[in-house]
C-alpha cells in the first residue's frame, strides 16, 4: 500500500518482501526524524543567488539539512517525503523559516524559503509567518516564499486567496521549478506572484541545444508580460550564465555561483555592503 501511495496513488504494486524492509527502514527513519525535529538536528544551508548584471550576491535560498547521528547527512529527497507523509513537514518548515530569518537578518540579503504543499494548505501558515517576522524582526519585503506549480492544480482559486493573504504581510511569493509541472499559462493570470524561478531543466541544455535559447527567451518574455521577475536555477557553467543573461533573467542561482553554505559564509557580505 505504501509503495502504491508513494508511486502517486491510483495504482497497484505487487508485494515483495523487500518492501517490508524498506517500510521498516522508513518507519525507523520517521522515528529518528521526529526526534531530530525535537532536538533541532535539522539545520539550514544557504545557496547564493546573484544579480545577473552585477554578479553580486543579492539573495540566498534556505535549504533544510538533516545530519543524522548514525547515518550522517540524510539527503533532502529522502527525508522530505518522509516528513510529508508523517506530518513532520510543518514543524520542519517552521524551524527552517525561523532559523533562516534569524540567521539572515543582519546580512541585508533577500531570503527565499521553500514551502511544502502541506505547509501551504495548513490554516496556521499566515499566523506562523507573521509570528516569525515579529519574533526575528526580519523585514517582510526581504522574505520570499517559494511554492511549486503542483500545489495550484487542485484548488487554484483557494490557492490564489492563500497567496494574496500571505502577500498582505508584505512578503513576496515565487513560483519554483517553473515549467516542470502541468500548470497552464492561464494560472499565471489568476495568481498574484512576484517571481518565476525557471527550472534547471531549461538551463542545463542551453549550450548543447541552441533551440533551448529561444525557449528560455520565450519563458522570460512570458514572465515579463505578467510583470514577474525571473530567477534562473541550476546554472553550472559560465556559458549557461551568459545565455541566461542574454535572455534577461534578473537573478541567477546554481553551483557556478555557490553550493548551499553555512550562514557564516554570508556574514562578510553584510560588512562589505
Ligand atoms: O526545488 P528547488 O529549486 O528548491 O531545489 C533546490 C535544489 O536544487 C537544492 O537541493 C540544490 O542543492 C539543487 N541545486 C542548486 N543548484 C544546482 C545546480 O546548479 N545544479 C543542480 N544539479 N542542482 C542544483
Ligand atoms: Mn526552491
Amino acid at each position: 500500500m505504501y509503495a502504491a501511495k508513494d508511486a502517486g496513488r491510483h495504482c497497484a504494486r505487487v508485494y515483495h518482501p523487500s518492501l517490508d524492509e524498506s517500510h521498516e527502514r522508513r518507519q525507523r527513519l520517521e522515528q529518528d526524524l521526529k526526534r531530530a525535529v525535537e532536538d533541532e538536528e535539522i539545520y539550514v544551508r544557504y545557496q547564493p543567488i546573484v544579480d545577473a548584471q552585477s554578479g553580486e550576491v543579492v539573495a540566498v535560498e534556505a535549504l533544510a539539512r538533516w545530519s543524522h547521528p548514525v547515518h550522517g547527512d540524510v539527503p533532502l529527497d529522502v527525508f522530505i517525503p518522509i516528513a510529508e507523509i508523517s506530518g513532520l513537514i510543518n514543524a520542519i518548515g517552521r524551524q527552517v523559516l525561523l532559523h533562516a530569518c534569524r540567521e539572515m537578518r543582519e546580512t541585508g540579503l533577500d531570503l527565499a524559503v521553500n514551502l511544502s504543499p502541506a505547509q501551504f494548505w495548513d490554516g496556521n501558515l499566515y499566523d506562523e509567518v507573521q509570528q516569525v517576522l515579529e519574533r526575528t524582526g526580519f523585514p517582510p519585503e526581504r522574505l520570499e516564499l517559494e511554492i511549486t506549480e503542483s500545489l495550484l492544480l487542485r484548488r487554484p482559486q483557494v490557492a490564489a486567496a492563500v497567496i494574496d493573504r500571505l502577500r498582505s504581510l508584505g512578503i513576496r511569493m515565487a513560483l519554483d521549478d517553473f515549467g516542470t509541472g502541468f500548470v497552464s499559462i492561464a494560472y499565471l493570470q489568476q495568481l498574484t506572484i512576484d517571481r518565476l524561478k525557471i527550472d534547471r531543466s531549461f538551463l542545463a541544455p542551453l549550450e548543447s541545444q541552441p533551440d533551448m535559447r529561444e525557449v528560455l527567451i520565450s519563458i522570460v518574455d512570458l514572465a515579463k508580460a505578467y510583470h514577474l521577475e525571473v530567477c534562473a536555477e541550476g546554472i553550472e557553467t559560465p556559458g549557461q550564465a551568459q545565455l541566461a543573461r542574454i535572455a534577461s533573467c534578473g537573478r541567477l542561482q546554481g553551483w557556478l555561483f555557490g553550493r548551499p553554505q553555512a550562514a557564516s559564509a554570508f556574514q562578510t557580505v553584510a560588512f562589505r555592503a
